[in-house]
């Protein structure tokens, strides 16, 4: 009989190799089980036509190995969709990380066994593992969501999601084309699919607020200056909100580093006077809207931004009332993630594309050989869902998760997701969530959020096994205090305002609780906590052994 892994990881994307390798280097015997064929979680997905990361490579990348930061060269500054996966596929190999993967092992079921103290997960094919800890790297966007259109199951052409696109190359060449959805997939797609398509129909529901994305290649005199100065910009990346260092290349060498979200000056938009702006857009695009702060605070100031961009719109879209169509008017900038695109107004100045204003003429139905909406049918061969994902606790929610006693995760999370610092839940002893709602997980740059949730994870469990102590889960108590912060600080923000409607709320899923998800106070603020914690003698988690004790 094999012997029984400490630790079994559930997902081999980026939270999931780390986990293994971290875990491994402490002692510790690792499983690892994969859906996918092959590691690289989100980026083995999405491979569909234009996708790409929206935070500078050189920041999206693990600084654990020095020796990987320096043998890894990046080709773009934001790199496309297969170098990401190659850069995964580069980590499995260089740590030997495939050896202890199960690809193609779905779990279907994690159930606490009481008794024992140990998780006992079930797969698809009927395969039974056992750890005593067990850590659900599963991913924030990984869970595709089709929505349930009338007729929805009746399209006899080919239907795709972007969540998960075929590894083989669809060829559109000749196709009429139709994409439902215009968030960030959508928005990488668009540009890419008009180009192969004979026709395409692009579905809008909702405008989106899309500014250029940094198209540059690599220069090598950037990333050699990246690689010079690690462990300053790793140590600036742990002392910035969103885990970005903003680290520019010395003197001399061109600054690269676009300006983004994660970056707002501490410019006022109401500072300057109507003139101004429009200079100041002019000169450095509409990406500048971005850079101001009172954007995202003061309601007033958003609203003159979000004219200024439509403003932008009806200048870059020649024809008045696609213009119109792609202007949102009943939600602001800074409500929804930020999406970057490449050339996606200039395509809709393309002959072969038509935007569908879905709010003018209702999506009726998908039929056999198109969408009916209320105006007329679009007879298409290729219908592509670019929906997005039931986010953060979509894949946590269909793992089928059972905790002490039975208590399910799906019973425990029915008002919305309950988790002490998005690490653990009362009820679940022993079971950790890497970037789990609560934590600052998707408003930070993704690899440096991951690293330090594998790192804590595994320090808690080497201080569990050196002290003899059999479980950990939070209090209740200390649960829902850090569940109220995690409200008070999202509090007041454009991303819970009334008018906004995002996947960080869980907006885009019907019936699902409106909470919003990720914590919003900033990396470092989470990161002084979570040390804090442990300084403290693991604060607000209970801890027990032979008898019980908590630490209040
Ligand atoms: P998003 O950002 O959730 O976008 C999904 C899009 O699909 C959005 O435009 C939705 O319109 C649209 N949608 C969803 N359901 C429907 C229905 N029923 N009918 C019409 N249109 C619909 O997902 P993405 O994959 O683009 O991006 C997710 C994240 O991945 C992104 O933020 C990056 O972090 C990477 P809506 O706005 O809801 O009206």
């Amino acid at each position: 009989m094999q012997q029984r892994p400490d630790v079994i990881i559930v997902g081999a994307g980026f939270a999931g190799m780390y986990g293994l390798h971290r875990f491994r280097k402490q002692g510790l015997k690792v499983q690892v089980l994969e859906a996918g064929s092959d590691v690289g979680g989100t980026w083995y997905w999405n491979r569909y036509p234009g996708a790409r990361c929206d935070v500078p490579s050189l920041e999206y990348s693990f600084g654990f190995s020095e020796e990987l930061e320096q043998d890894w060269d990046w080709p773009e500054v934001f790199s496309a969709q297969p170098d990401i996966l190659r850069y995964a596929n580069h980590i499995a190999d260089r740590f030997d990380l495939r050896g202890d993967i199960q690809f193609d092992t779905r779990v279907t079921a994690v159930t606490y066994v009481d008794e024992q103290n140990l998780w006992r997960l079930t797969t698809e094919a009927g395969e039974v593992f056992e750890a005593r800890y067990c850590v659900m790297a599963t991913g924030c966007l990984s869970v595709p969501n089709k929505p349930k259109l009338p007729g929805g199951e009746s399209f006899a052409g080919l239907e795709l999601h972007t969540g998960l696109w075929p590894k083989e190359t669809v060829d559109l060449a000749g196709k009429r084309v139709g994409v439902i959805g215009t968030g960030s997939s959508g928005v990488q797609a668009i540009p890419e699919l008009a180009k192969q398509a004979a026709e395409l129909y692009v579905f809008q529901r909702s405008p989106v607020y899309t500014v250029p994305a940094n198209r540059k290649l690599m220069r090598d005199s950037v990333q050699q200056s990246f690689k010079d100065s690690y462990r300053k910009i790793r140590d600036m990346q742990q002392h910035n909100a969103g885990g970005v260092s903003n680290f520019r290349p010395s003197d001399g060498v061109k600054q690269t580093t676009p300006t983004t979200a994660y970056r707002p000056d501490r410019n006022n938009i109401m500072a300057l006077t109507p003139e101004q702006r429009r200079q100041r857009i002019a000169s450095r695009g509409l990406n500048e809207l971005l850079n101001f702060r009172d954007v995202y605070t003061d309601p007033v100031a958003n609203e003159i931004a979000n004219e200024l961009f439509r403003e932008g719109v009806r200048y870059l879209v020649h024809d008045p009332d696609t213009a119109a169509a792609l202007s949102p008017t009943d939600y602001g900038l800074g409500c929804k993630r930020q999406v970057l695109d490449r050339d996606y107004y200039d395509t809709f100045n393309r002959d072969n594309v038509t935007l569908v204003d879905l709010q003018a003429t209702p999506l009726e139905s998908v039929t056999a050989t198109g969408i009916q909406t209320s105006a007329q049918e679009y007879e298409l061969d290729v219908l592509i869902y670019a929906t997005g994902f039931d986010a953060m606790t979509g894949a946590l929610l269909k793992a089928n998760i059972r905790g002490r006693e039975g208590q399910t995760l799906n019973d425990k999370w029915r008002y919305g997701p309950v988790a002490y610092l998005g690490l653990q839940m009362q009820g679940f002893p022993n079971l950790f969530t890497v970037t789990g709602p609560g934590s600052p997980s998707v408003l930070c740059n993704m690899l440096v959020a991951i690293e330090q949730h594998i790192d804590w994870i595994g320090d808690c469990i080497t201080f569990l096994k050196q002290n003899d102590i059999e479980t950990i889960e939070p209090t209740q108590q200390a649960e829902s205090d850090w569940i109220a912060h995690v409200n008070d600080v999202a509090e007041g923000t454009m991303y819970t305002t009334p008018s906004c409607n995002s996947w960080y709320l869980g907006a885009n899923i019907p019936g699902k609780p409106r909470i919003f998800m990720p914590y919003v106070g900033g990396y470092p603020r989470y990161r002084e906590r979570c040390e804090a914690v442990v300084e403290n003698g693991y604060e607000g988690f209970t801890l027990s052994a032979q008898t019980q004790e908590t630490v209040a």
